[in-house]
């Protein structure tokens, strides 16, 4: 079976299997008829005593639960953490206690603002949270797939969340943040501004779950057995590449596949390609903390890798899909107040209001203070303490002892003491106050870091997914507001973003601190996207290779058997679904059609030779659109023979075609071509045909 690990055997105890079974009852009644009610003759009235139809009707009534009330979307799996090396220098925490250590992990993705059946590709952050099953207790590690926050407090969390959800007088809109109560609200927040860079950027909207990175966002501690504590950020590097959409496809493909993201995680594990992600700690000292120009608990701040670099101490692997989608993705309940020995909080604000909210909210959602008994929320580790009864109870404690101290069973379950957890023992001597600290009145500074950081062609996403958004904010003043804060982060920025609004570049908005201290980093390559390092190969990369009647079949042969060794999936999309004949008389079968999936669901296309297939392929409806595509989202085309007369229809210049990603090749000449049109596709995009920059 597919990635077996410690949680395959504790959840075993609940699979259920109805293959051979009678149909029953929820008491384990054998049922006669499930087709028809209990009646007083055929054309007579239903009787109240049936209960087999009233037992159905009530489950049934009962089947849903409420959805989170952030992250309602999402999709997760099961895998495993191994640990590269002992940390034990740094902390007791029992996944980095040994090299080699492995511990079972269920990990869920999800949107943030969208309802639980909205799309997979919206603008937002992603949640990456990850539940590791421990020796000694679950600790989650609840992050997101950037490595800030929109704002510095937990007070201010459920203004956030009411600004982005659906305006509550009408319901809309649905997953998006083009609107007006959001912009208002992060317009008067420029504590906001660095997260906006973020999700403004590509970032918003990744290519794939497995191709994010992820951050546990806040400043943690880590413990070691002598009680001595370091500071720690948690960052998740995916293995695949770290890839993203552009607007225009993010778009499409929440019309033709909504579930995109779902789909894309689901089919890479049932093929035996695990997602993994290697686990880097920036770990550093409070004293070095003192000096940074941010303060470290502002969660609105990251810390640069030039100032703090990471260290790699494992990788996780995905290797399991969920038996049940409900009992486990719908179910799994991750909260930042589950921690374990060797692992504790700052002081950040955010954070604090973050342990209280996770727990309380899955009281309501999940119907009560038992839902760690649920399978795939609980412990590996055994559970003991006098915590009794409340709805949905599981456990059958045994005895009458309920209370602690105890000596009528023996003083037990007794406390560990040093080897159990221990709070870090912070000194904190101060008045109780409402406030902030200095440094957290810098708002801009991080802002400006990140967009410096980027290429031209990701500066001009940012500045489109701003034009988009503010042209769908109704109220001028709105916009304004936000462009006299953008003036604070790049004036450059400000000023395209004005123009494609039609307005001018306002004043500055006046900012919270005159005089802030010297940033230690003015570019980071880690925050750009096409920076990062990204050969990954083409594995998993779905590959669209258009076929009709009479096509030059040895070449495509030759193609196929080259990419799937590659580890691409290569798919067959025909005018419609089935089997065509090509240039030998050996058929190839659609296995889909340009209809129901068009070319922006693919990474990379190959138009066949074969003039009988062109001539039929440029007949079709679909085929200009499918193919125009692939050239404005600057994916790989590799067009054979006479298909490169297709591409001309479509009005792909050949002649300016030595276009990146753009290649023409005879069938003759597949040899040499295949190498190439690999590298290409490995290259995800290519930037330089974007028509952002043709402005520039
Ligand atoms: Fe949160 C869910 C991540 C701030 C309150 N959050 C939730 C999930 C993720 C995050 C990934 C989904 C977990 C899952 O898949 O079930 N949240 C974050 C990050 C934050 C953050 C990275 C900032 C650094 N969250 C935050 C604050 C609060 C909450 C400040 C409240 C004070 N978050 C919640 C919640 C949710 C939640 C209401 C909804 C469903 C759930 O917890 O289980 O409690």
């Amino acid at each position: 079976m597919l990635g077996t690990n410690a949680t395959t055997a504790s959840l075993e105890r609940v699979r259920v299997d109805a293959s051979e079974q009678l149909l029953t009852t929820n008491q384990g009644v054998a049922i006669g008829d499930n087709q028809n009610t209990l009646k007083a003759g055929l054309r007579g009235p239903s009787l109240l005593e049936d209960f087999i139809l009233r037992e159905k009707i009530t489950h049934f009534d009962h089947e849903r639960i409420p959805e989170r009330i952030v992250h309602a979307r999402g999709s997760a799996a099961h895998g495993y953490f191994e640990a590269y090396d002992a940390m034990t220098q740094y902390t007791r925490a029992a996944p980095f206690a040994e090299k080699g250590k492995i511990t079972p992990v269920f990990v869920r993705f999800s949107t943030v603002a969208g309802e639980r059946g909205s799309k997979d590709t919206a603008r937002d952050a992603r949640g990456f949270a990850v539940k590791f099953y421990t020796d000694e207790g679950n600790w989650d590690l609840v992050g997101n797939n950037i490595p800030v926050f929109f704002i510095q407090d937990a007070m201010k969390f459920p203004d956030l969340i009411h600004a982005v959800k659906p305006e509550p007088h009408h319901g809309m809109p649905q997953a998006a943040s083009a609107h007006d109560t959001f912009w208002d609200f992060v317009s008067l927040m420029p504590e906001s501004t660095h997260m906006l860079m973020w999700v403004m950027s590509d970032r918003g909207i990744p290519r794939s779950y497995r191709m994010m990175q992820g951050f546990g966002v806040h400043t943690f501690r880590l413990v070691n057995d002598q009680g001595q504590s370091v500071f720690c950020k948690f960052h998740w590097k995916p293995l695949q590449g770290t890839h993203s959409l552009v607007w225009d496809e993010a778009v499409k493909i929440s019309g033709a596949d909504p579930d995109f993201h779902r789909r894309d995680l689901w089919e890479a594990i049932e093929s035996g390609e695990f997602p993994e992600w290697e686990l880097g700690l920036q770990i550093f000292t409070e004293e070095q903390a003192e000096k940074f120009s941010f303060d470290v608990l502002d969660a609105t701040k990251l810390i640069p890798e030039e100032l703090v670099p990471l260290t790699p101490v494992g990788r996780m692997v995905l290797n399991r899909n969920p038996d049940n989608f409900f009992a486990e993705t719908e179910q799994v309940a991750f909260c930042t107040a589950h921690i374990i020995p060797g692992i504790d909080f700052s002081n950040d604000p955010l954070l604090a209001g973050r342990i209280h909210s996770y727990v309380d909210t899955q009281i309501t959602r999940l119907g009560g203070a038992n839902f760690h008994e649920i399978p795939i929320n609980a412990s590996l580790a055994p559970v003991h303490n006098n915590q009794r009864d409340g709805m949905h109870r599981q456990a059958l404690n045994r005895g009458r002892v309920a209370y602690e101290p105890n000596s009528l069973a023996g003083g037990c379950p007794f406390q560990a003491g040093a080897s159990g957890f221990v709070s870090f023992p912070e000194i904190t001597a101060e008045d109780k106050v409402r406030g902030k600290p200095a440094k957290f009145a810098e708002h801009y500074a991080q802002a400006t870091l990140f967009f410096n950081s980027q290429s031209v062609v990701e500066q001009a996403h940012i500045a489109a997914a701003f034009r988009f958004e503010l042209s769908k904010v109704g109220v001028p003043a709105i916009r304004e507001r936000m462009l006299s804060s953008l003036v604070n982060v790049s004036q450059a920025l400000a000023a395209d973003v004005a123009a494609g609004l039609g307005m001018e570049v306002p004043d500055a908005m006046p900012t919270a601190i005159v005089d802030p201290l010297p940033s230690e980093v003015s570019v980071s390559p880690a925050l750009s996207l096409l920076a990062l390092p990204g050969e990954c190969g083409i594995r998993t990369r779905q590959i669209a290779v258009l076929v009709e009647s009479g096509l030059h079949h040895a070449s495509l042969v030759s193609l196929y058997e080259a990419l799937v060794d590659a580890g691409a999936v290569v798919h067959f999309v025909g005018p419609r679904v089935g089997m065509f004949v090509g240039d030998t008389g050996a058929g190839i079968e659609a296995n889909k059609s340009m209809e129901n999936s068009p070319g922006f669901l693919f990474d990379a296309l190959v138009v066949p030779d074969g003039s009988g297939a062109v001539q039929a392929l440029a007949g079709n409806e679909h085929t200009m659109a499918f193919i125009k595509d692939f050239f404005k989202h600057c994916k790989t085309v590799l067009a054979l023979g006479a298909g490169q007369e297709l591409l001309k229809m479509a009005g792909i210049d050949l002649v300016r075609d030595k276009d990146e990603g753009i290649l023409l090749a005879d069938s003759a000449d597949m040899a040499e071509v295949i190498p190439t049109f690999i590298k290409a596709v490995a290259a995800h995009r290519h930037p330089s045909r974007d028509s952002a920059l043709a402005s520039k």
